[in-house]
């Protein structure tokens, strides 16, 4: 299961108590203020970890309170401040508060930490001479933050359900995603490598898309938010027409489908492939479509792995 957003509660520890004594020995009539400060309460801090690649944990944990900072004592100790609690995401998180909506940070590099709800201050002491009684610690920051993954591939991989997508993917990469003959085979991304010779770029398997999918028909758009990000587009055509449709639509409609959904999407650079190239009458529709189109076309076959390294060349020089 592919869980894309979350959301948690967390809230950073209170500060500890400062502490009201006094000391005295038996030469002194009146005690001596040294009552000590409170601890810091834990921060709540998130940070970007290049080993996970979903959500998923936060289906079952979402709430993350830090523990509060120890209380000051006499003789001027102070309160132990308490550990920070840290909470793993994947790479490509945008955190959002949901009261504001403000987005907090945007994590793209791993290791990358951002504190999400700070700890309270610790009271302050009876020492301090501006504290006659000493203070309670300050509560932490509470916030409801909205998770939400962007998956981060240099290239996506975009067409009509059965275009062969997911096939390509496993022909030229280390993902293995499921192939069917059925539509919506994918039903979330998919993220696979691709090295081949010195090149090397991350390529995303995302559900097909059919006409309507930015109103919302078959999976939707919801799932070409994982092509914001990327920096090519590999627009794939099912060329043989197989199920009675036209490439020719079938490219006009999901660059209408782009363009709904995000004008910087549909700008991207787009290398257009036309698979299925193996099956008859395919070659037909091919010059037909440059004769219409009048773009460069590379034409493979996934499941016969023909012209891979052709395209991958053309997919390179585009990143
Ligand atoms: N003849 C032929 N069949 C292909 C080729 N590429 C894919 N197919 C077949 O087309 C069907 C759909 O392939 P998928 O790779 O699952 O298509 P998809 O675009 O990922 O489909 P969804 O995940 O449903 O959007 C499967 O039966 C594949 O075997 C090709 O180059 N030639
Ligand atoms: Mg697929």
């Amino acid at each position: 299961m592919f869980i894309d957003s979350a959301k948690i509660n967390v809230r950073g520890g209170s500060g500890g108590k400062g502490c009201k004594s006094f000391y005295r020995d038996k030469y002194q009539r009146r005690g001596v203020a040294d009552g000590g400060d409170g601890g810091k309460g834990a921060d709540i801090i998130i940070q970007a970890d290049h080993n996970l690649l979903t959500l998923l944990d936060f289906q079952h944990h979402r709430h993350f309170f830090g523990s509060h900072g120890g209380h000051g004592s006499g003789n001027h100790k102070k309160g132990r401040s308490a550990e920070d609690i840290i909470i793993r995401v994947p790479l490509g998180t945008i955190i959002q508060d949901e009261a504001t909506g403000s987005i907090l940070r945007d994590l793209n590099a791993s290791g990358e930490q951002v504190i999400v709800a700070r700890g309270g201050r610790g009271g302050l002491g009876n020492w301090h001479r501006k504290a006659e009684e000493a203070e309670p610690g300050e509560p932490g920051e509470e916030k409801t933050l909205i998770l939400d993954l962007k998956l981060l591939a240099d290239v996506g991989v975009v067409g009509f359900p059965n275009a062969g997508k997911s096939t390509l993917i496993s022909a030229i990469s280390n993902a293995h995603p499921k192939i069917a003959p059925y539509p919506f085979t994918t039903t979330g991304p998919i993220l696979g490598v691709v090295n081949s010779g010195n090149k090397k770029f991350v390529i995303a398997d995302i559900p097909g898309l059919i006409s309507g999918a930015s109103e919302g028909r078959g999976l939707g758009d919801k799932f070409l938010k994982h092509v914001e990000r990327t920096r090519v587009l590999i627009h794939l055509l099912d060329m043989a027409g197989f199920e009675g449709r036209d490439p020719v639509n079938d490219y006009k409609n999901i660059n209408l489908e782009l363009k709904n959904f995000s004008l910087e999407v549909y700008k991207k650079p787009q290398v257009i492939c036309a698979n299925k190239m193996d099956i008859e009458g395919a070659d037909e529709n091919l010059k037909r479509f440059k004769k219409l189109i009048k773009k460069p076309v590379y034409p493979i076959s996934a499941l016969e792995k023909n012209n891979l390294e052709e395209l991958i060349d053309a997919v390179a020089k585009k990143l």
